[in-house]
């Protein structure tokens, strides 16, 4: 729906953009690298189709997603279905289509609720009317929560445009509470007036407005006292068409994608808390370029100046990329393994990336299934990521594989202590189980095979395993009493014959003996292999194809020693992996959610996780501060 003011591009300069994709000077990051890092864990997943042209994806803090379309209404998707009857109705407010280049760009835009909806019902539509001006409108919810009142619109905004492209559109609330509305350049190609550049137009800028001033009584808004220039709704100049925009939930960081002319497409930061008036630029620059000083005011910076603030990501024109479609920084719950990372798209390649910072730099992977006509991204009350396209389609963004996360038991309060995501800090969820201070072995393991990680024990003394299958308060769900190999063995735990089920089995480390079983029944453990020196026992499936096999940290030598078949023979792979400490505990998991296990190590000294996301010498891919130091608590893994 959006095109391109792309005028024919001379071939030498083609050859140039290209050219400049690999060695980029300084300043901004160019992210198509080559080669590319491996592509992000992450895929779309179908929810539903039918919709009529979505622009814009918005949550009121409830279980429902709201999706503007195009065409001029709003409709609810719940629990995965579209409600039938539109929430709003504001299609004879809204340019008709007209044919003819760029009149696609147009419609209802953006969509954005008050913060406070639940108690005011407020919430607000961009739009470009019937004379072609973007609208900025407040409307109520009616006395019905699935419909808003359509008598209820209240107009804050008008802006004509001379053109009918570059509309920008996205709406969205900061973490200051005013409405920031994104604004583009009024059009046309290489943009003829640099509205972008002139504060007095609100053409190619960021807006920012207090919702709550005048809330009765005409403009229905305010101008928040700390806006960089007084009296203006202006927050950030030098954009084309920022189509989509978004705030960071938990760090209310604003990232803007800007729709490149050309030959750039970019994402600018700007921090939270950091004042209004940054210049990104257009149309002096495009991206990091020089482009045009055309019809700008006296007085403009030059091309280079660092009063025009630099992209902190741009990429080019090549493999079919040519209109940036902003996403979010993710916060989801659903995708603990790319906690932190930003979302975004192209609309023309349909190429999907994640963005994160790795220390000083960039990386930027790739999502391995494209999306073509990726529209729009959003989140809902929760923070997962949701995606639709030009097609009509909704997705959400999923892990490619269940992501494993870290846990710990501790014996001392008989309590697992369960992490949803790992970051530093305490755990998300406690479950007391065991008794304080039993020899127990800890274990964790899907038993039932319902794609969450139950947890368990072995009890030595009296040979019981028991086990649970939720993680709720309560006795165990399962029992089971056998002879372990030797009183020295070692419990664990493992999906051997790959049915989704994990079960049980224990490392003999006085004659390097597995003994394991795919029931959690019998009197036996019908597999049994000899298998490395000593050392303590892990079980993971190394390779991807579904089934669990086991390994042994040696803690003498810093080694994990792994086998991918469950039979007597030499390791598959050896890998050293932290300095020499007999007190680390190894652990493993899916922590990226690339169907592959990996290893890590556990210091109860310091409570502090190191793990790698693939199976490679360190340094650990992840870091995580996580239990009370020195308190002898126990690693564990799991899908919670
Ligand atoms: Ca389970
Ligand atoms: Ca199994
Ligand atoms: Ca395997
Ligand atoms: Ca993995």
């Amino acid at each position: 729906m959006r095109f391109l003011s792309m005028p024919p591009m001379p071939r030498l300069l083609l050859c140039f953009a290209l050219l400049a994709l690999l060695a980029e000077p300084g300043g901004a990051v160019l992210f198509d690298t080559d080669p590319p890092p491996p592509p992000v864990p992450v895929t779309p997943r179908w929810v539903l189709g039918g919709l009529d042209r979505p622009t814009s994806i918005a949550h009121a803090n409830d279980g429902r997603l709201f999706l503007a379309l195009q065409g001029g209404l709003v409709v609810i998707v719940e629990r995965g279905a579209l409600r039938p009857e539109p929430f709003l109705d504001i299609q004879s407010l809204v340019t008709k289509e007209l044919p003819g280049p760029h009149s696609g760009e147009q419609g209802l835009l953006g969509l954005a609720f008050h913060p406070r909806y639940a108690t005011n019902g407020f919430f607000f539509v961009d739009y470009t009317d019937r004379d072609g001006a973007i609208v900025v409108a407040r409307y109520q919810v009616s006395g019905d929560p699935q419909r808003a009142d359509p008598a209820s619109g209240r107009i804050l905004l008008t802006i004509p445009k001379p053109y009918v492209n570059h509309n920008g559109g996205q709406l969205q609330f900061g973490p200051d509470g005013d409405l920031y509305v994104s604004v583009g350049d009024g059009g046309g190609a290489g943009g003829p007036s640099c509205f972008s550049q002139k504060t007095d137009s609100l053409l190619g800028k960021i807006l920012r407005l207090d919702v709550d001033a005048n809330a009765g009584t005409p403009p229905y808004h305010g101008i928040p006292a700390d806006n960089p220039f007084p009296g203006s709704p202006i927050w950030a100049t030098g954009l084309r068409n920022p189509w989509r925009f978004s705030f960071d939930r938990r760090t209310g960081d604003l990232w803007i994608a800007d729709v490149g002319q050309a030959g750039r497409e970019e994402i600018d930061i700007q921090p939270a808390g950091t004042p209004g008036g940054r210049n990104f630029g257009w149309k002096l620059m495009e991206g990091s370029e020089c482009f045009s000083t055309g019809d700008c005011p006296v007085g403009h910076p030059p091309c280079g100046s660092p009063d025009l603030v630099l992209p902190d990501l741009e990429y080019g024109h090549a493999d079919g990329d040519c209109s940036i479609t902003g996403g979010y920084v993710s916060r989801a719950p659903s995708l603990p393994h790319v906690w932190g990372a930003y979302f975004f798209g192209d609309l023309c390649s349909g190429r999907l990336w994640a963005a994160d910072r790795q220390g000083a730099t960039w990386r930027v992977r790739q999502l391995v299934v494209p999306l073509p006509g990726v529209d729009t991204f959003g989140e809902d009350s929760a923070g997962n990521l949701w995606v639709a396209t030009h097609e009509g389609e909704l997705f959400q963004l999923v892990p490619e594989h269940p992501v494993d996360t870290t846990g710990l038991y501790d014996p001392a309060t008989a309590r697992f202590l369960l992490k949803d995501l790992d970051q530093d800090g305490p755990e998300d969820r406690a479950l007391r189980f065991g008794r304080p201070g039993a020899p127990w072995v800890a274990l964790a393991g899907d038993w039932d095979g319902d794609g969450h990680t139950g947890v368990g024990f072995w009890n030595a003394e009296a040979g019981l395993f028991s086990l649970k299958n939720a993680l709720r308060h309560g006795p165990a769900d399962i029992l089971w009493s056998v002879h372990a190999p030797s009183s020295r063995a070692i419990p664990i735990a493992g999906d051997w014959d790959g049915d989704g089920r994990d079960t049980v089995g224990f490392y003999d480390p006085g004659t390097f003996t597995f003994y394991l079983t795919n029931e959690l029944a019998g009197a036996s453990f019908p597999i049994t292999f000899t298998f490395g020196g000593g050392g303590l026992p892990v079980a993971g499936d190394w390779d991807g194809d579904g089934k669990d096999t086991v390994g042994l940290y040696v803690p003498g030598r810093s080694a994990f020693l792994l086998r991918n078949n469950l039979s007597a023979g030499p390791p598959t792979l050896r890998i050293r992996f932290g300095t020499a400490n007999a007190g680390w505990l190894p652990v493993a998991g899916d922590w990226d959610g690339d169907g592959k296990d990996s290893i890590g190590l556990y210091d109860p000294a310091t409570a502090t996780f190191r793990l790698l996301d693939a199976l490679r010498p360190g340094p650990a891919d992840r870091v995580i501060r996580f239990g009370t130091p020195g308190a002898g608590q126990v690693p564990l893994a799991g899908e919670w």
